[in-house]
């Protein structure tokens, strides 16, 4: 058997549960017809449960490639077999921890949502077993990828779905390098709802004109579920008020941060498999957009920005170089997407005088608290008692207090001395002597005003028979 590819010292442990899981799977699986040497012929399915954002899966069997790290995700280890790249994918339901303390059950692949980031090379010939362990048929659609129709994976039109028990296999060339996504094409909106995605990222044969080669790449799916308060299931009818947004299934402050040596040259990969659109904005770089769902962008195409939307069922890929050291916020500049669970029904309450209420409920609700009139900057701070399993709606402390967020959110954090290929969080940024905005102790000097010339009204006041008239 050829070598297998590096694996990172928690795989091995898991790898070695899931040979006795698989050994009593294979059990089953023949019980239900299917031959011991077909069996024989798969690769062994890997699994990984841990939420920590594994090291990159150097090759060292196919051809070479910079690989990619998945935040709060890892990369499928495959078998060479005459040429051909293969591995195992197995849908089932998983257990994901969202953010520490909080869990939800989900439907994923090889013991995760989203499933492993699967990394090829441009011209690879790659055959990927699905094994369906979920309790109803499945099929994986490889979005975006051009091969021949049979291998698309959309259930009915394409092909018979995968029963569930049983094991398929698609087969293509990967012919075009650039970042991809898989995810069931068959009772889509509850296995979407569920977790099932994952990442497919198709590194470029030889140097090609319009791929970089980058210091660190990063890629994670944005995904958004349905968990009540309390409860550990995602509600799959959802269709617009999803309350728990996620990169990879995880939440501020339950994401890693993206952690880079200064001057790093940075490619950072997004898909979205929500139902809704994402602006996802960067502090203190400006960066180019060089992939879409099409491929590499040409480079006249490219300008700068600091935030870029990355709409539903797309993929966007962004370089940078990171040439500011700092611990800077990087995010979806949709508000509501950087909190966690909270009851929409709550009002607004900015600016109504709770006093003396607030004690009169207290005598018949003792927990009672008031919630908002200063705004909702006291949510970060408050310790409210909440339900079991649930996330509080935001949290993340930094070195200054309370950072006010949750859901899609992170930290870019660039360091002069982070080691290259060294991917460990180097801690909050000391901030050089005399660089933090502070208190100002001093005189405060008279706010200039523009002078109102004579004769002329406030411009806020609008005098009755003017003003209206075009
Ligand atoms: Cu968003």
């Amino acid at each position: 058997m050829p070598p297998r590819p590096v694996i990172d010292p928690p795989l091995k442990r898991n790898m070695n549960n899931r040979r006795q899981f698989f050994a009593g799977a294979a059990a089953t699986m023949a019980g239900l017809g299917v031959a011991r040497s077909a069996l024989a012929a798969l690769p062994e399915p890997i699994i990984q449960t841990s939420v920590d954002t594994a090291p990159p899966l150097v090759p060292n069997t196919g051809r070479p490639y910079n690989p990619v790290v998945t935040l709060n995700g890892w990369s499928l280890p495959w078998r060479m077999n005459n040429g051909v790249k293969e591995f195992h994918l197995v849908a089932e339901p998983v257990v994901r921890e969202m953010s520490p303390g909080f869990k939800v059950n989900m439907w994923g692949y090889n013991g995760q949502s989203p499933g492993p980031t699967i990394e090829v090379v441009e011209g690879d010939r790659v055959r990927i077993f699905v094994t369906n362990k979920l309790p109803e048929h499945t099929t994986i659609h490889w979005h975006g990828q051009r091969l021949p129709n049979g291998m698309d994976g959309v259930g009915g039109l394409t092909q018979p779905h995968i029963p569930a028990g049983k094991t398929f296999v698609y087969e293509f060339e990967a012919r075009r390098p650039g970042t991809f996504m898989y995810h069931p094409h068959a009772d889509e909106m509850v296995q979407m709802a569920m977790g099932m995605m994952g990442f497919w990222v198709t590194h470029p044969k030889a140097r090609h004109p319009h791929i970089s080669e980058v210091d660190r790449d990063f890629c994670f799916l944005l995904n958004a579920f349905d968990v009540e308060p309390g409860s550990r299931t995602p509600k799959v009818n959802t269709m617009t008020d999803f309350n728990i947004w996620g990169w990879n299934s995880r939440i501020f402050p339950g994401i890693d941060t993206l952690n880079v040596r200064l001057n790093d040259r940075v490619r950072i990969r997004v898909g979205n498999l929500t139902m809704t659109n994402h602006p996802i904005h960067l502090h203190g770089h400006e960066f180019q957009v060089t992939g879409t769902d099409g491929g590499p962008t040409p480079t006249a195409t490219r300008w700068y920005e600091v935030t870029t939307d990355v709409a539903v069922g797309q993929m966007r890929q962004i370089e940078l170089i990171a040439d500011e050291e700092g611990d800077w916020a990087f995010h979806c500049h949709k508000s509501h997407h950087t909190m966690n669970a909270m009851g929409h029904a709550v009002p607004t309450m900015i600016g109504v005088d709770h006093r003396g209420l607030v004690n009169k409920l207290q005598r018949v609700v003792p927990d009672y608290m008031v919630m908002g009139e200063r705004g909702m900057a006291d949510m970060g701070e408050m310790q409210m008692p909440l339900p079991d399993n649930t996330a509080p709606m935001m949290t993340g402390t930094g070195q200054f207090g309370p950072i006010e967020m949750g859901g899609m959110f992170s930290v870019f954090k660039v360091r002069k001395d982070q080691k290259p290929g060294d991917y460990k969080d180097p801690g909050p940024y000391p901030f050089p002597q005399g660089t933090v905005a502070h208190e100002w102790t001093g005189a405060t000097p008279a706010a200039p005003r523009a002078a109102t010339p004579p004769g002329q009204a406030d411009a806020t006041v609008v005098k009755p028979g003017h003003g209206q008239h075009h």
